[in-house]
């Protein structure tokens, strides 16, 4: 399939109607669509499996689900490339299942942008802005012991950006720090920087509703960093690749379901994407 025909595919999919004005991409899983009618790509690696889940659900009764059997395996679910755009803004849904505990990744990536349309990211020393995105992270100075995943890390080419989470940021369960068993809402919006060296880019991160990240100092396109390149951000991939536990990878397989995913031009902060359906098991008296 052509990439132009999968755009079109997945604009019908993508319930444009009534969208914002700078919606891109929105899906909640609920259309009865396969994964790889919802996505221009799907590439897994490593043996990770990945399906429509019904396992849990932010909302209705699907979601997508990640099984991560081993070190170093992922999924790049990636919408169809889309025009050149300054800014980006992107929300999901993320649920960790039971057995990350005391596993928790030094990286996991939550999604990862690009400055052009192909999904990569141009030769070393000419190479075009991106950034790795790690919501969930664990510090090398973490514990064994730990139940939850205590920060994030962004990676902007041969630059990480680390942040951790602080304890008395509480999320929607009232908890700090990632833990497993609830859906967190995940915002990220990122503004290029208005040219070359200029250190005057935009990354801000929602947990929850929190801001956890407010960055408006990020060179994305640098010449010091070799990576100069790029008008605009023009795709992107959901999911990504478990980068290894401190404490070596987890002797189970582990489960990560992604909801709700929404992408749009504009800071839809306040937009919420697919109109939520209600539970499978409602019943109306
Ligand atoms: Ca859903």
């Amino acid at each position: 399939m052509k990439l132009s025909q999968s755009a079109l595919m997945i604009a019908v999919l993508g319930y444009a109607s009534g969208a914002f004005a700078g919606q891109i991409f929105s899906n909640d899983l609920e259309s009865g669509a396969a994964l790889n009618q919802i996505f221009y790509d799907v590439n897994t690696y490593d043996g990770v499996q990945v399906s429509l889940s019904s396992d849990v659900a932010h909302s209705g009764s699907k979601s997508i689900k990640i099984t991560y059997p081993n070190d170093e395996a992922g999924v790049e679910l990636k919408p169809a490339a889309f025009p050149s755009t300054k800014s980006l803004y992107i929300r999901k849904y993320e649920y960790f299942g039971p057995g990350w505990e005391g596993n928790w990744p030094v990286g996991l990536k939550t999604s990862r942008y690009f400055t052009r349309p192909d999904f990569n990211t141009g030769a070393d020393g000419s190479a075009y802005a991106y950034m790795s995105e790690k919501l969930v992270w664990q510090t090398y100075q973490g514990s064994s012991s730990d139940q939850y995943a205590r920060g994030l890390c962004m990676a902007v080419y041969n630059q990480d950006i680390e942040a951790t989470y602080p304890s008395s940021t509480l999320f929607g369960n009232n908890l700090p720090y990632i833990r497993t068993g609830h859906w967190y809402k995940m915002e990220t919006w990122l503004v290029l920087n208005s040219a070359v060296d200029a250190a005057d880019g935009v990354m801000q991160v929602w947990i929850d509703d929190k801001l956890v990240l407010d960055r408006k100092d990020v060179v994305w396109r640098s010449s010091s960093r070799g990576v100069p390149n790029g008008t605009g951000w023009q795709s992107m991939w959901f999911g990504g690749n478990y980068s290894g536990a401190v404490f070596g990878p987890p002797n189970t397989a582990v489960n990560r379901y992604i909801d709700d995913l929404y992408l749009s031009t504009t800071l839809d902060r306040t937009a919420t994407g697919p109109t939520p359906r209600a539970p499978s098991n409602l019943t109306v008296q």
